[in-house]
C-alpha cells in the first residue's frame, strides 16, 4: 500500500474534548461548558473541565505527535477563548495559545489543519438564539475572519464547521448535545444559518487574498443502506441518505436542499433569503469526510421517523455500538466524487472506541484498533487507485478524550490517557500507525 508522497498523515482532536481549563486566561463560557455542568446531561456527570489538560500540556502532546511521525494535525479553536462573548473584544491570551500551538507544530514539521467550529459556541451567543438566530452566520464569519488575519500567514488548511449535521440533529432536534434543544423549526434554522456562516467565512477568506490558504468544511458521511429489497426499506434508506449525506452538501455543491428532506419536513423547511444559496455555494477547496460506519435501515411504522437501524449480527461493533464496515469508506468517497465532482478530499476523522486498559506491564494492547485502521487505510488506498483525489487521513483521535454525552467512557485514542494522572501511553495502534507512516516515507 503506497500512498502519494504528499499525502497527509494525521490525527484529529477538538478543543472542548481535550483542552481542559475552559475558563482560563479570560476565556468565555461555551455551550458545552454550560451543558456539561447541567445535571443529567453527561454520563457519570463528566465535564471538560480538565479533559486531557492539553491547554497546559500542549508541548508534550506535540512531542507525542512527533513520535507518531504525523505530518499533519487537525484541531479546533475554541471560539470563546479568542472572543469570550463570541463577538467584539478579542482575548489576546486565548489567541496566543493557538499561535504558540501552531508555531510549535510548524517547528515539528507538522501541518496544522484548523477547524473553526467544533461545537463549542460561546454561551452568550446561545443566549441570543445561537445558530437558530440568522445573525450567528455573521458572528461566525467575523470570528473566522479574525482567525484568518491572525493565523493565515502560518495556517494553510481551514475547515469552517465540523459535522453541521450532528449540531443540527443532536444539538437542536434531539437534544443529546449542547445546547440541548428539541425543536424541529429551530433545527432547520440552525442548519441553514450554519451553511450561511460557512459560506460567509469562505468569502471572507477569499477577500483577504491569502495565496496559499485552502478552505473547506467537514461533514459526517456514511452509506445508508436498506435492510431488504422491500420498497419501504428502500424508501427509508433513501430518506436517511438524503438527510445525512446530502442535506449539507447539496446546498454547497448544487445550491439547493434535497427535495426528499424538504418535503418530509414540510412547514419546517428552512427559508433561504434571496442571496443565501449563492453565498453557501461559494467554491471550497476541499471537503473533509468523517467516516465511522454505515446504517442498515428498515421501515418501522411505530417509529416517529418510520425507520429503525438493523443491528448486523456477527459483525464487529465498536464501544459506540457502531458496526465496523471499512468498505463503506470506499463507497461513500466514490459517491462523493460521482455526485459532487473531483473536489480534493481528506478523511478528517476515522476511528474506533474500544475498552482499552493498561496491562500489568503498563502497556496498552489494542489489536482491534490496529485492524480497524489497517482495513480503512486499505479502502482509502483503493479509492485513490480508482481515481478519487484523496489527499490525507486523520485518525480520530490523537488521544482518549471527552466523548461528549458519553463523557470519558469511550476511548478512541492512539494515545491512552490516564485521566487521574494525565499520563499518556502510546497504544499498540499508535506504534502500528507510526510504523506505517514511516514505511510510506521510504
Ligand atoms: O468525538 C467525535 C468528534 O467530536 C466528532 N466526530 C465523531 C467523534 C466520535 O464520536
Amino acid at each position: 500500500m503506497q500512498f502519494p508522497k504528499d499525502f497527509l498523515w494525521g490525527a484529529a482532536t477538538a478543543a472542548y474534548q481535550i483542552e481542559g481549563s475552559p475558563l482560563a486566561d479570560g476565556a468565555g463560557v461555551s455551550i458545552w461548558h454550560r451543558f456539561s455542568h447541567t445535571p443529567g446531561t453527561i454520563l457519570n456527570g463528566d465535564t471538560g473541565d480538565v479533559a486531557c489538560d492539553h491547554y497546559r500540556r500542549w508541548q508534550e502532546d506535540v512531542e507525542w505527535m512527533k513520535r507518531l511521525g504525523l505530518n499533519a494535525y487537525r484541531f479546533s479553536v475554541a471560539w470563546g477563548r479568542v472572543l469570550p462573548t463570541g463577538r467584539g473584544a478579542v482575548n489576546q491570551k486565548g489567541l496566543d495559545f493557538y499561535k504558540r500551538l501552531v508555531d510549535g507544530l510548524l517547528r515539528a514539521g507538522i501541518t496544522p489543519m484548523i477547524t473553526l467550529y467544533h461545537w463549542d459556541l460561546p454561551a452568550e451567543l446561545q443566549d441570543c438564539g445561537g445558530w437558530a438566530n440568522r445573525d450567528c452566520a455573521k458572528w461566525f464569519a467575523d470570528y473566522a475572519c479574525l482567525m484568518f488575519r491572525e493565523l493565515g500567514d502560518r495556517v494553510q488548511l481551514w475547515a469552517t464547521l465540523n459535522e453541521p449535521w450532528v449540531v443540527m440533529a443532536l444539538g437542536y432536534l434531539w437534544g443529546q448535545h449542547a445546547p440541548g434543544i428539541r425543536d424541529i423549526g429551530a433545527a432547520a434554522k440552525a442548519g441553514h444559518h450554519m451553511l450561511l456562516g460557512h459560506g460567509k467565512a469562505v468569502c471572507a477568506l477569499r477577500s483577504l487574498g491569502l495565496p496559499n490558504a485552502k478552505i473547506g468544511i467537514v461533514t459526517n458521511l456514511g452509506p445508508q443502506q436498506p435492510a431488504s429489497d422491500s420498497p419501504q426499506d428502500q424508501m427509508v434508506a433513501a430518506l436517511w441518505h438524503n438527510f445525512i449525506n446530502r442535506y449539507f452538501l447539496d446546498p454547497i455543491f448544487h445550491g439547493e436542499y434535497p427535495d426528499a428532506v424538504i418535503s418530509f419536513i414540510g412547514e419546517f423547511a428552512p427559508k433561504a433569503a434571496p442571496d443565501d444559496m449563492q453565498i453557501i455555494q461559494s467554491r471550497i477547496d476541499f471537503l473533509g469526510v468523517n467516516y465511522y460506519t454505515r446504517n442498515v435501515l428498515a421501515y418501522d411504522a411505530s417509529d416517529p421517523i418510520g425507520s429503525r437501524t438493523v443491528y448486523q449480527e456477527g459483525k464487529l461493533h465498536t464501544e459506540m455500538g457502531w458496526e465496523v464496515y471499512p468498505e463503506g469508506l470506499y463507497e461513500i468517497l466514490k459517491w462523493v466524487q460521482a455526485e459532487y465532482g473531483d473536489i480534493p478530499l481528506y478523511i478528517t476523522e476515522n476511528g474506533a472506541a474500544f475498552p482499552d486498559a493498561p496491562n500489568t506491564q503498563g502497556e496498552v494492547d489494542d489489536p482491534l484498533r490496529v485492524d480497524y485502521i489497517r482495513a480503512h487505510l486499505e479502502q482509502a488506498h483503493r479509492t485513490i487507485q480508482d481515481g478519487v483525489p484523496l489527499k490525507g487521513y486523520f485518525y480520530w483521535s490523537l488521544m482518549d478524550n471527552f466523548e461528549w454525552a458519553f463523557g470519558y467512557s469511550k476511548r478512541f485514542g492512539l494515545l491512552y490517557v490516564d485521566f487521574e494522572t494525565q499520563k499518556r501511553i502510546m497504544k499498540s495502534s499508535g506504534r502500528w500507525y507510526a510504523e506505517f507512516i514511516a514505511g510510506q516515507r521510504q
